[in-house]
């Protein structure tokens, strides 16, 4: 019997007990295709830097995982952790058994536990995997930690056209907290990280002159968004969220909030010894970069600093299609936040309401929804939709857009997004921000099907 725990104690132990039972395939003998052991690790980013922390496999970030679109993998994930853990398919239309929200009804894997599945991978694309646990006050817990991954779902017949494929991921390690303006409590973020390493200690991305890479690049901080750029190089942007763009673009830099993914092909056609890394100086210092080398090139990595910051999700979609499809139902969510007093951090809500009191409502298999998400409070917010993949038709006062697929959105303060989904994959669904200490606080809620 895998022993089932909740998330926090307001858990919904019926339907977690009927969950637990969908997701025990127990294949004790077969070795697994994916094998995932959940351990403490000491990550070292450089040579001066030592981080206690949490991973998968012993490594950050933890394997890349190829799968074929539609060829079921058997999965096998062991926590050796101390604390209860659940890996989370994240871009993935997996069942809610096996997602990986314990809020969707997949059990936990107490410490010591195995647990074994097999999943579908749907749809092709750049996804990825993390742990989908509560943090509260401990800054190296849940997503403050070392558990992400890569996973890239191959389509059986892909155009891709390029020469080498690379992985990158920026995260944020925190140290400590500090009370800002407001009392509230935030995370203050020392180092920073791209694949585990700071600028100058990983291993360079070795290149050659005339390749096409594609650079697929999640940004898997905890609560951060990052802008990367690749000094003396542009980005031909040709999938968000692991989704291919109706328009691809060439930009100067990438904005990425919490979750979301970037593939772009960068033709290196400029000899020399380059640093990716974040725009923001301030935030490389920390050690957000990696260095590109060209063989044969030498010296000192050089950067060049672009001057202002520059992002339109807009500039991807295609204009909106000018027949209607049947209307969708619309469906408002208004966030806010509520200030608990100095000290204490805020509270996050949904039309007025914290998770576990956010509404839950029901869904109709095969009906298109449209979400109004209107950002009443001071922050940004990354929102993310889980086992389903959604349409971007509108940000903060855009024309409508068409053809922009995407599960996270990053909703600025003050501003209104527009989303539409169809209800295609029956069962609990979580609707999020992917920021830890705003989903920690209440800042989620779940979509029923009829
Ligand atoms: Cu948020």
């Amino acid at each position: 019997m895998v022993e089932v725990l909740t998330r926090r104690e307001f858990g919904k132990a019926s339907a977690m007990t009927v969950a637990a039972a969908a997701a025990r395939h127990l294949h004790a003998t077969a070795k697994p295709d994916i094998s995932l052991e959940i351990a403490p690790f000491l990550l070292e980013p450089s040579p001066k830097h030592k981080i206690a922390t949490v991973a998968y496999n012993g490594q950050v970030p933890g394997p890349l995982f190829r799968m074929r679109q539609g060829r079921e993998v058997s999965v096998q994930i062991c926590n050796r952790s101390p604390d209860p853990e659940v890996v989370h398919w994240h871009g993935l239309g997996l069942p809610s058994a096996i997602d990986g929200a314990m809020e969707e009804g997949t059990p936990a894997i107490a410490p010591g536990a195995t647990t074994r599945f097999n999943l579908k991978p749907s749809p092709a694309g750049f996804r990825w995997y993390h742990t989908h646990t509560f943090a509260g006050k401990d800054l190296r817990k849940a997503q403050y930690g070392g558990q992400h991954g890569f996973v890239l779902v191959e389509a059986a017949n892909d155009p891709a056209s390029y020469d080498q494929e690379v992985f990158l991921t920026l995260h944020d390690w925190a140290g400590r907290d500090m009370s800002s303006d407001d009392g509230s409590m935030n995370p203050v973020y020392d180092i920073t990280t791209v694949n585990g390493k700071m600028l100058g200690f990983g291993e360079p991305v070795r290149v050659r002159q005339s390749q096409r890479v594609m650079l697929h690049i999640l940004n898997s901080s905890p609560t951060e968004v990052h802008w990367v750029a690749l000094a003396g190089h542009r980005f031909h942007v040709v999938a968000l969220d692991g989704n291919m763009v109706p328009t691809p673009q060439t930009v100067e830099m990438l904005r990425l909030s919490p979750a979301e993914r970037v593939s772009a092909i960068v033709t290196m056609d400029t000899p020399g010894v380059w640093i990716f890394g974040e725009v923001r100086k301030h935030i490389q210092a920390t050690g957000m970069g990696c260095v590109v080398e060209y063989a044969g090139a030498k010296g000192e990595p050089v950067w060049h600093q672009p001057n202002e910051l520059e992002w339109d999700y807009h500039r991807f979609a295609a204009s909106a299609p000018a027949q209607a499809a049947p209307a969708p139902q619309r469906m408002e969510l208004v966030f806010t936040s509520k200030f608990q007093g100095h000290g204490n951090e805020e509270l996050w809500r949904i039309n007025g309401k914290s998770y576990p009191e956010t509404e839950e409502p029901v869904l109709t298999a095969g009906q298109r929804y449209r979400l109004i998400l209107k950002n009443d409070s001071m922050d940004d917010h990354p929102m993310h939709l889980h086992r389903h993949r959604f349409e971007v038709k509108r940000v903060a006062g855009s024309p409508e857009m068409g053809g922009l697929l995407k599960d996270v959105v990053l909703v600025p303060t003050k501003t209104t997004a527009e989303i539409e989904f169809t209800a295609d994959n029956p069962g609990r669904t979580l609707f999020h921000c992917h920021q830890q200490n705003h989903m920690d606080r209440g800042f989620m809620m779940v979509f029923r099907y009829a």
